[in-house]
């Protein structure tokens, strides 16, 4: 028997990501931000702690946008993480899922980019598809987690658009009421169904955090 996952479903699948899978994504990441910085040290070599402050570096740089939109087509995330992703998803389904979205997404103390409560249904336009939400490190409490609601219904709630941009839930300020907190280990996934109501926990500490962020809907 196939253990379906729901609309308004949330699994934690522990170590889906394995610590040398997780290096080379970040070593590709690096290279890619290293390239671009201005850095007297012209030799490149990977640390963790590195690859932070290359970051925020290059956050500086012009070209990074151009640099953080190129993640959608790392190599990694092709060869190692969409894999699997297939390959996981067959204890889900007998259907083959179609990737909708891949990427990267960084979150900085107290950053703009902190994403609202929402549904992740806005915009896709597919009846069964699922998001998978990788955490790329250790990610504490008050780290830039996931909030996820623990009231709601297995339907759509109407969303507006924020100044970001964002298709976010009305009455944030109710929704952030009855939220949980999710921590992450490395290379640990959340699969989160359409209709569960999530956004960024509050990052009040830690190094920028990282995440992989992969779309896929089942045929
Ligand atoms: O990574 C996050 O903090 C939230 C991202 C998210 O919910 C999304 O991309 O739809
Ligand atoms: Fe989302």
């Amino acid at each position: 028997m196939k253990k379906k996952i729901h609309s308004n479903e949330i699994r934690k699948i522990k170590n889906f990501l394995s610590e040398s899978d997780i290096k080379k994504i970040l070593k590709e990441i690096h290279y890619k931000i290293f390239r671009n910085i201005k850095s007297n040290n012209k030799r490149y070599h990977f640390t963790y702690k590195k690859f932070q402050t290359d970051y925020l570096e290059s956050r500086k740089n012009n070209k990074w946008p151009k640099i953080y939109d190129s993640f959608k087509n790392l190599k990694t995330l092709k060869k190692i993480v969409v894999p699997k992703i297939s390959k996981i998803s067959k204890e889900y389904s007998n259907n083959k899922i179609k990737i909708l979205s891949k990427g990267v997404r960084i979150i900085e103390k107290n950053d703009k980019r902190n994403y609202p409560m929402h549904q992740e249904f806005v915009g896709v336009n597919k009846k069964n598809f699922f998001v998978f939400w990788i955490a790329l490190h250790s990610i504490p409490k008050s780290s830039g987690g996931l909030i996820v609601s623990k009231n709601f219904k297995n339907k759509p709630y109407n969303h507006l658009i924020n100044k970001s941009g964002y298709p976010i839930l009305k009455n944030q300020n109710l929704w952030k009421k009855k939220v949980a907190e999710i921590t992450f280990k490395t290379g640990d996934l959340l699969i989160l169904g359409k209709y569960v109501p999530h956004g960024t926990a509050k990052k009040t500490k830690g190094l920028p955090r990282w995440a992989c962020i992969v779309r896929a809907a089942y045929s």
